[in-house]
């Protein structure tokens, strides 16, 4: 039997690299794609014809249809997707936000997402078979000050993948939504904070958060289900993290 082939969007760093390592450890081939090429490539020169680098920019439409149609003949066939690539930009409320950080949040986690799955799906439903992991966030679950565009931005995550099921109603394709808590070992509060190492590092203080490899163990736990089983989705949070009570503003 030939491998499967996965394909992990946002594998240059973080829950992406992780998930790649993990499915590649596991015989998966698999496509990963990111903008930084080079830390793509670094990962596929520790799995030599078992990962293939792709830079891909999520954002750029016509970059994703080619990409995705010009894919080698021998990784074409995706088995499962996993969309990961995404992205928050600051933390400011809403009255003080920057519209292109928002844009670019759009951008990259709905927009992005929604055409990766555009351009891999009609393939799978063809050959009735495949698995759609998409990552959203508690924060598409639960509000909390500054979360405003990229909270809304993973609740679409979260029911795109609700409804993608709903279209795939009657084919064999499976679509979760896994969506994390407090995470720590990615770049994703470097990038949230804008470099500011300080406000990043602070976040994780004193705590002990979920980590890359929890996530990619969950997608793992994902594609090993029997084929008749779909988990919807799924809430993660460390430990330490609930969710806050509602807050009461007193004169
Ligand atoms: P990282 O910043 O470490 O990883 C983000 C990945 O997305 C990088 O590989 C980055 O690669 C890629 N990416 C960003 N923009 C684009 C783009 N336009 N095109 C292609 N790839 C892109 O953060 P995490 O691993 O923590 O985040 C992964 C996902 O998990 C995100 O969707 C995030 O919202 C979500 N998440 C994170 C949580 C956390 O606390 N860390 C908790 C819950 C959800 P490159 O820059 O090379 O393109
Ligand atoms: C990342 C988790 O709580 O920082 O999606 O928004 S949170």
């Amino acid at each position: 039997m030939t491998a499967p082939i996965a394909f992990v969007t946002g594998a240059s760093s973080g829950f992406g690299l992780a998930t790649a390592v993990r499915l590649a450890e596991e015989g998966y081939r698999v496509i990963a794609a990111a903008r930084r090429l080079d830390k793509l490539e670094t990962l596929a020169s520790r799995y030599p014809d078992q990962v293939l680098a792709l830079q891909l920019d999520v954002a750029d439409r016509a970059m994703v249809k080619r990409a995705i149609a010009e894919l080698p003949a021998d990784y074409a066939e995706v088995d499962v997707l996993v969309n990961n690539a995404g992205l928050a930009l600051g933390l400011a409320p809403a009255q003080g936000a920057s519209l292109d950080d928002w844009q670019t949040m759009i951008d990259t986690n709905c927009l992005g997402l929604a055409a990766v799955t555009h351009a891999i799906l009609p393939g799978m439903v063809a050959r009735n078979r495949g698995q759609i992991i998409n990552i959203g966030s508690i924060a598409g679950d639960y509000a909390y000050p500054g979360g405003n565009v990229y909270g809304a931005s993973k609740a679409f995550v979260h029911q795109f993948s609700l409804n993608l099921k709903a279209d795939l109603f009657g084919t064999a394709i499976r679509v979760s939504c896994i969506e994390p808590g407090l995470a720590g070992g990615s770049e994703f509060s470097q990038v949230r904070f804008k470099g500011d190492e300080g406000k990043a590092s602070g976040l994780y203080q004193g705590t002990t958060p979920l980590t890359p490899e929890d996530i990619a163990g969950t997608v793992a736990w994902l594609t090993s289900l029997p084929s008749h089983v779909n988990i919807n989705v799924i809430e993660m949070m460390p430990v330490c993290q609930a969710p806050s009570a509602l807050a009461i503003h007193r004169k």
